[in-house]
C-alpha cells in the first residue's frame, strides 16, 4: 500500500461512521491489519473503540497534528471537514483518499474506480491526494465498463433505488426506528430526512438545482461520469429516489451501446468484467436484490436484456440494453474502492494485486488447507525481514521469519511466479 515505508501507519479518519467502520473492516479482511492502523474521530468519540478484523483500536481524538509524512490517510467524514483538514494531510506527507464530495471535481484530484479508469492513478509522483466517487457513480460504472471498452456506450438512463445507509447511521436508526413506530401505530417526525422513509419512497433529499430540477446526487452522477470517462458530453439522465431498504443501492439502467451486438456477447463481457458478479435466473427470477449484494463486494448484474422498444427491430441493429443493479454501497461504493485506491497508488500494492488476480490465495487454501490465505507478498524482494504473510484462522504467518516448510515452499513459489512475470 505505501511506496514509502513498508510499515506506513494507516489512519482513519471518520472512523466510528458507517463508512470509517466498514474501512477498518476491509482493511483487515485485505490483509493490511498486519500494519499499524490508527482510527480517529471527533473529540466526542475519543476513547471509544472500533474493531479492525481481530484487533480492537482505541479512537483517537483527530487533532491539528496527527498526520505523519508516509501515512495512508482514509477519509471517511464529510466534505466540510475533509475540505479542511485533507489538505493539512497531504502538507504532512500523507497521502489521502478522500470520501466526499470535497475534491471531486477538482482536475488536480485524480477521481478514480479502480475497474474504469485506473491509468488516472498513474505517477510519477504518485497523488497525494485522491478522491472516491459517490456511490450511485461507482456502481453504474463498474457495471458499465465492460460494454463502454466493448461496443461503446452513447447514452445511459438510469433510476436509481438508494438504501438510507448512503445518508450514514443516524439515517439507518431513523429507517429502524420509524418502521417499529409506524408498525406500531404510533408516528415518528424524520429527522435524517425531510420526509418519512418507512413504507415511503421520495426523491433523493439532496438540494434541488430551481433552473434544472435536478438533484445534487443527480448532478454528481453526471459530473463525475464525465469526468471519470474523460468525456464531458457523455449523455446521463439520472433519476435518484430514496427507497425504505437499510443497506445496498439498486439501480434500473437502459444503455444505448455505440454499436450493435448481440444479447449473449453483452451477458459474456458483463460476466467476464472486474468487480462485477452476473445474477440473472430469467427461470428461477434469480435477480440482485440489496438484500443480496449486502457486505458483497462485487457489483450484482442481473435482468440483462434488450429494452422493450428494441423488440420491434431486427436484433442485428438492436443497441438499447436494460440492466437491473444492486451493489452495498457502504462497500464498493465507499469504503473498498477506498481501500482499493489506496492499494493502487503505491507500486507495493500492484503486487499483492497481481498476486490476488495469479491465484495466489487460492493455492495457499489449497495448499495450507482451509481457512488459510495468502494474503499479501509485498516484500517479497527483502526476504530478511517479510516475504509474504499468510493468515491461518486468525493466526497470521510471515514466511520470512521461518514459519515452516510450507510457507517456504509458499515463498518459492510467489519468487518463482514473481520471475516468470505472473
Ligand atoms: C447517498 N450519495 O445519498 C449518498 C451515498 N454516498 O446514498
Amino acid at each position: 500500500m505505501s511506496s514509502s515505508s513498508d510499515r506506513s501507519r494507516i489512519l482513519v479518519v471518520g472512523a466510528t461512521g458507517v463508512v470509517g467502520e466498514e474501512m477498518l473492516d476491509v482493511l483487515a479482511r485485505r490483509g493490511h491489519a498486519i500494519r499499524p492502523i490508527h482510527a480517529f474521530a471527533s473529540a466526542g468519540s475519543a476513547g471509544k473503540t472500533v474493531r479492525c478484523g481481530d484487533r480492537e483500536l482505541a479512537v483517537e481524538e483527530l487533532g491539528e497534528s496527527v498526520f505523519r509524512p508516509g501515512d495512508i490517510a482514509l477519509f471517511g467524514v464529510d466534505a466540510e471537514l475533509a475540505r479542511r483538514v485533507a489538505p493539512r494531510a497531504v502538507a504532512a506527507g500523507a497521502r489521502v483518499v478522500d470520501n466526499s464530495s470535497a475534491f471531486r471535481l477538482d482536475p488536480a484530484v485524480p477521481l478514480v474506480i479502480p475497474e474504469v479508469n485506473p491509468d488516472d492513478l498513474r505517477g510519477p509522483p504518485a497523488p497525494a491526494l485522491l478522491a472516491n466517487p459517490n456511490c450511485s457513480t461507482i456502481m453504474l460504472l463498474v457495471a458499465l465498463e465492460p460494454l463502454r471498452r466493448a461496443f461503446g456506450i452513447e447514452h445511459v438512463h438510469v433510476a436509481t433505488y438508494q438504501a438510507v445507509s448512503g445518508a450514514g447511521r443516524a439515517a439507518m436508526d431513523e429507517l429502524r426506528d420509524q418502521t417499529r413506530a409506524v408498525l406500531d401505530g404510533k408516528d415518528l417526525e424524520p429527522r435524517a430526512f425531510p420526509t418519512p422513509c418507512a413504507f415511503n419512497v421520495f426523491p433523493h433529499e439532496s438540494a434541488v438545482d430551481p433552473l434544472t430540477g435536478a438533484n445534487v446526487e443527480e448532478q454528481k452522477v453526471v459530473a463525475e461520469t464525465r469526468r471519470i470517462w474523460h468525456q464531458p458530453d457523455a449523455a446521463i439522465d439520472p433519476t435518484c429516489v430514496r427507497v425504505p431498504v437499510l443497506r445496498a443501492h439498486s439501480q434500473a439502467v437502459t444503455a444505448t451501446l455505440g454499436r450493435s451486438a448481440s444479447l449473449g456477447e453483452i451477458r459474456d463481457r458483463l460476466a467476464a468484467g472486474a468487480g462485477i458478479r452476473v445474477l440473472d435466473d430469467r427461470i428461477a427470477a434469480g435477480w440482485p436484490t440489496p438484500h443480496r449484494a449486502s457486505r458483497q463486494d462485487a457489483v450484482l448484474i442481473g435482468r440483462i436484456r434488450w429494452a422493450m422498444s428494441e423488440l420491434d427491430r431486427p436484433e442485428a441493429v438492436r443497441r438499447r440494453v436494460a440492466l437491473w443493479l444492486s451493489a452495498d454501497q457502504i462497500l464498493k461504493g465507499a469504503a473498498l474502492n477506498a481501500v482499493q485506491l489506496a492499494e493502487s497508488a503505491g507500486p507495493r500494492v500492484l503486487e499483492t494485486q497481481r498476486a490476488q488476480s495469479a491465484g495466489w490465495a487460492d493455492w495457499a487454501r489449497v495448499e495450507n488447507g482451509p481457512g488459510t490465505d495468502l494474503l499479501s507478498p509485498y516484500d517479497y524482494h527483502r526476504p530478511r525481514l517479510l516475504d509474504c504473510c499468510v493468515r491461518d484462522g486468525n493466526r497470521y504467518f510471515q514466511t520470512g521469519m521461518g514459519t515452516g516448510k510450507r510457507l517456504h515452499r509458499a515463498l518459492e513459489l510467489i519468487r518463482s511466479a514473481v520471475r516468470r512475470g505472473v
